[in-house]
């Protein structure tokens, strides 16, 4: 007996063959097609999981299928070590912090390693190694000469993200000022995306406080939309909320407690003077902003006090929570009197129209409350979705009207700004920023907004920088496409963006070197360092400065020319400058989706506001997160398996195709153990069966080769348009399992498989498994002889991927091969139910010609109506079948429900086929098979035959 596969002996293997050939260092090769791909270089603090291996495996699958197709692929990945995780970790690590500690040892690290820990610079020493064998391990075809780390660890690419900075700072998209930052209180630093245990893609959003006057004191309300102070009718409190007299800077205001310990971050001093309760305001009147007229303060259930100051200017026009909270006021008679209102004044508050909103008219929040049947202020789900409804159509496309005196017939979005600005310059109104959702710092502190001076910020608010972007984003290829209206609206919301920090690993701000360039600042433009980073490193650092990168990456004037002691140095610029032009722009750079909305979209800005048209970046596909066996991903659950262990527990090959078949598009892909076991056996039983099969069968045709090509020239073809759309999970279902049972069919219908066709078939199958199953596919393409000599082109990795032939596909013959099977499931089907093993005879019926007729009709019937009311009217029109208005009557209902057979020939047809497949079924029957046509037979189950569905008697 063979002895059995060592599947972790043929990863080495190979994996030393591919290493030992370069095979994927690639190198630009003017006048051939490229393909540059990215995954964003992973941190580099802990071991890589499996986590990662989903948006890794979309890059790698990707790449090597444009490999086999003919492009150089570049795939080249690099370490991320900037920022304060790997420096609060370190200093976990001095202090002996337990949980800390425990983190370190669950992955290995002894108690006398530990103190190396304590030096954050040891971190990316220790990690990118195994990091670096964990993506080799795992066949990632990556160009290992062009990694590096971040930070000013590497002297170089920190030279590059110096002029990254310059540059953007030249060109006015980095600014100085004073800016609201989400920050931590307790580490006294602004808390990046990165350094979040809570809350990633909050920030920190403008809110206007308007300020009603009442008495000596104003009484504060926060709002989005200051545009609408034109329809204000009264205020809202919270009875029973307490608020705060507090004197803020000169004034003395009304407002929340909670909204009081926000100011004192925001540049204003605050005193707390006295405490109230919101009974106490209803009733009275204050002088509203913007319109100077005196409105009433009312009760109402939703004021929420962490929110703004508590108090809402209630706008029922455009508000839906506003609109609902008076029809509820107005109709309690009881709630009016506990508190002292006249319900008939309350009744008196008519709903004030000052905006015009397509289709919504000019009130639009009543008119969506009473569309959605909203009843009152308490139906949560259905207000917030009316509420955005409202805003999104009112905001974008509405217009300002008459009562909006000198802003009468503006664009709302175009008023808000102007009129927010004549509030403020007036006196009545101030801001006030809050985050748009809870932000936890990794030390575990609640974050909150505070306005910081001398602060270095990218300007993504740049109405210019975001007309590139858009641009930019238009002419690129997403995969999946349906990421685009997320991107556009990243774009448009997107504003300053705090890039410093004063703690971490990284890189100067070059011009204020007190501040270090946070992480996802220094990780937008980089791809372009990719395309040198195995050559910069031969020159000295002092040579590398912006003068050598203008000229690189900009085209402009060569400044280093002059230097003629330095030939080398001419040469290797100019081979980068070749390199560069040659792989960029970017063609896809895959992330998960978390990362749209920061990340993803910087990067599409960093590269419209360095680099010229030409490398802006082509692709980018986004996908979901891992979940394992079903679960979310978490350390309590312990179900997070890192890579390293996935060669021992499931076969690397196994893992690979396991993690791209858990789900594709944005689905959130589950990776599934069993699957991964039992892929792991069929792999085995794939090498086997290309060895048993390759080079065997008879040279004459079979019955079935016909059919059997038209299948494999159709696999291809769909299998390459789920390549090209990234669909890997769909495309490994076509090219391995549903080729598989094609494969499996052919044999047992041919008997004996033809011998070229079956060599052209594993071939073909193994070239398109190999994206997926590379270790494998290499191993068996070597036994088959396809790579005696060791020579790069024979690789399997380097062959050609396979054509297809349209001509050969057949449809016609794919329905008849469907149709056979259906016969063999049917007779087996009957076989089982009449509890007879061994039948004697099998007499198949075949369809009386009418029903032909029927069925033909159906199927063009059926495509304009569903109803088989109608189906029947127009059958029973035909003069030919009229006869068989009750069999026609009873088949139709049933036909609209099950649908058609793929197969409807005509009676001549069908019969000679299946006197054709005679032999074959009574073969694996082992019995007489009788064929008849039911117009020639007097049995009565003859006549239940139908097109496609012959009637049957065993004996
Ligand atoms: B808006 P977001 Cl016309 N509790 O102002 C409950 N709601 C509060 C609040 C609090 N403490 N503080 C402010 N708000 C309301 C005007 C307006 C608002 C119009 C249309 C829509 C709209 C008049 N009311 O908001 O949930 C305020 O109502 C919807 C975008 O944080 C504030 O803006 O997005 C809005 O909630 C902020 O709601």
């Amino acid at each position: 007996m063979e002895e059995p596969l060592d599947i972790q002996q043929i990863e080495k293997k190979w994996n030393k063959k591919w290493l030992d050939a370069k095979l994927f260092d690639a190198t630009a090769k003017p006048g051939q097609k490229k393909f540059f791909c990215t995954f964003p270089y992973p941190y580099v603090n802990s071991r890589l999981h499996i986590g990662h291996l989903y948006t890794l495996m979309r890059v790698e699958a990707f790449a090597r299928y444009k490999r086999l197709n003919g492009y150089n692929v570049l795939f080249p990945q690099a370490w991320h070590a900037t920022g304060s995780p790997i420096i609060t970790s370190a200093k976990r690590v001095q202090e002996r912090e337990v949980k800390q500690v425990q983190i370190l040892k669950d992955q290995g690290i002894t108690d006398k390693d530990l103190i190396k820990f304590e030096d954050p610079k040891h971190w990316p020493e220790y990690f990118i190694p195994l990091a670096t064998q964990d993506y080799q391990d795992m066949g990632m075809s990556v160009d290992w000469r062009r990694s590096f780390v971040t930070t000013s660890i590497n002297p170089h690419y920190d030279k590059f993200i110096k002029w990254q900075f310059n540059t953007l700072k030249e060109k006015g998209y980095v600014i100085k000022g004073k800016f609201p930052v989400v920050w931590c209180p307790k580490c006294n630093n602004a808390v990046s995306d990165h350094s979040r245990s809570e809350g990633e893609g909050e920030t920190a959003q403008e809110f206007t406080l308007l300020k009603f006057e009442f008495g000596n004191r104003y009484i504060i309300a926060a709002t989005l939309r200051p545009e609408t102070v034109y329809g204000q009718t009264n205020l809202w409190v919270g009875p029973n909320n307490e608020y705060v007299v507090a004197k803020v800077n000169d004034e003395v205001w009304v407002i929340s407690q909670e909204c009081a310990d926000k100011l004192k971050d925001q540049e204003r001093k605050v005193e707390v003077i006295e405490k109230i309760k919101g009974y106490e305001l209803i009733g009275k009147t204050v002088k509203a902003p913007g319109i100077k007229r005196e409105i009433p303060i009312l009760p109402s259930t939703f004021c929420a006090n962490d929110k703004g100051s508590g108090i809402v200017t209630s706008v029922p026009s455009d508000a839906p929570d506003d609109y609902m909270g008076l029809v509820d006021l107005q109709n309690d008679e009881d709630e009016c009197k506990k508190y002292g209102l006249s319900i008939e004044n309350v009744r008196a508050i008519e709903v004030i129209p000052i905006i015009d909103t397509p289709g919504l008219g000019d009130k639009a929040a009543v008119k969506v409350c009473e569309d959605m049947g909203i009843k009152t202020q308490h139906e949560r789900q259905k207000l917030d979705d009316a509420k955005k409804l409202v805003y999104k159509k009112g905001f974008y496309e509405g217009k300002m009207n008459k009562n909006c005196g000198k802003y009468s017939g503006w664009k709302v979005e175009i008023a808000k700004d102007n009129v927010k600005d004549e509030l403020i310059k007036n006196g009545d109104a101030e801001l006030l920023y809050e985050l748009t959702g809870k932000v936890v710092c990794r030390c575990l502190t609640q974050s909150q907004v505070k306005i910081v001076e001398d602060q270095w910020f990218i300007d993504y608010g740049n109405l210019q920088w975001k007309k590139l972007a858009h641009k930019c984003l238009d002419k690129m290829q997403l995969y999946p496409e349906k990421t685009r209206e997320q991107f556009n609206y990243v774009i448009d919301w997107l504003h300053k963006w705090a890039c410093t920090r004063e703690e971490g690993l990284g890189t100067k701000l070059p011009w204020d070197e007190k501040w270090l360039i946070e992480s996802l600042s220094d990780s937008t433009l980089y791809m372009a360092y990719y395309t040198i980073a195995h050559l910069i490193e031969k020159l000295p650092v002092e040579k590398v400065n912006d003068d050598l990168f203008n000229y690189l990456f900009l085209g402009k004037e060569n400044k280093l020319e002059n230097d003629s002691e330095n030939n080398e140095f001419k040469e290797i610029s100019e081979e980068m400058k070749k390199e560069f032009n040659y792989w960029y722009p970017v063609d896809y750079r895959n992330s998960g989706k978390d990362l749209v909305q920061n990340h993803l979209t910087f990067f599409i800005f960093n590269h419209v506001g360095i680099f010229q048209e030409d490398k802006w970046p082509k692709g980018i596909g986004v996908n979901g997160w891992v979940t394992v066996d079903g679960q979310k991903m978490s350390k309590s659950l312990g179900n997070i398996i890192p890579l390293h262990e996935m060669p021992t527990k499931f076969g690397v090959d196994a893992a690979r195709a396991t993690i791209l078949s858990g789900g594709e598009s944005l689905d959130d892909p589950n990776w599934d153990s069993n699957f991964a076991r039992s892929l792991k056996s069929k792999l085995v039983q794939l090498h086997d069966f290309c060895i048993e099969n390759y080079d065997s069968g008879v040279d004459d045709e079979t019955l079935v080769d016909e059919w059997m090509e038209s299948k494999l020239n159709e696999i291809i073809k769909e299998t390459n348009k789920l390549m090209d759309e990234t669909l890997f999970r769909s495309a490994i279902q076509k090219c391995y399992f549903d080729l598989q049972n094609s494969i499996k069919w052919y044999i047992k219908r041919a008997g004996v498989a033809n011998k070229e066709l079956m060599k052209k078939i594993i071939e073909t199958q193994l070239i398109l498994l190999t994206p997926f199953t590379p270790f494998i596919c290499e191993e068996i393409w070597e036994k088959i002889g396809k790579n005696e000599d060791g020579e790069n082109d024979n690789f399997i990795s380097s062959a050609s991927w396979p054509e297809f032939d349209e001509t050969k596909i057949k449809i016609g013959l794919n329905q008849q091969e469907d149709f056979v099977s259906d016969v063999l499931d049917d007779i087996r089907s009957v076989l089982k139910l009449v509890k007879l093993e061994k039948p004697n005879t099998i007499k198949l019926f075949v369809s009386n010609e009418w029903k032909y007729r029927m069925f033909k009709e159906i199927s063009k019937l059926i495509e304009k109506t569903r109803n088989p009311g109608e189906i029947l009217k127009t059958l029973m029109a035909i003069e030919d079948l009229r006869p068989y208005g009750k069999d026609i009557s009873k088949t139709v209902p049933r036909i609209v429900k099950s649908g058609l057979p793929a197969f409807i020939s005509d009676v001549e047809t069908e019969y000679e086929f299946l006197v054709k497949n005679k032999e074959f079924l009574e073969k694996e029957f082992s019995c007489k098979l009788e064929i008849i046509k039911a117009m020639d037979s007097t049995e009565g189950k003859a006549g239940q035959a139908t097109p496609g569905k012959p009637a049957m008697i065993v004996e």
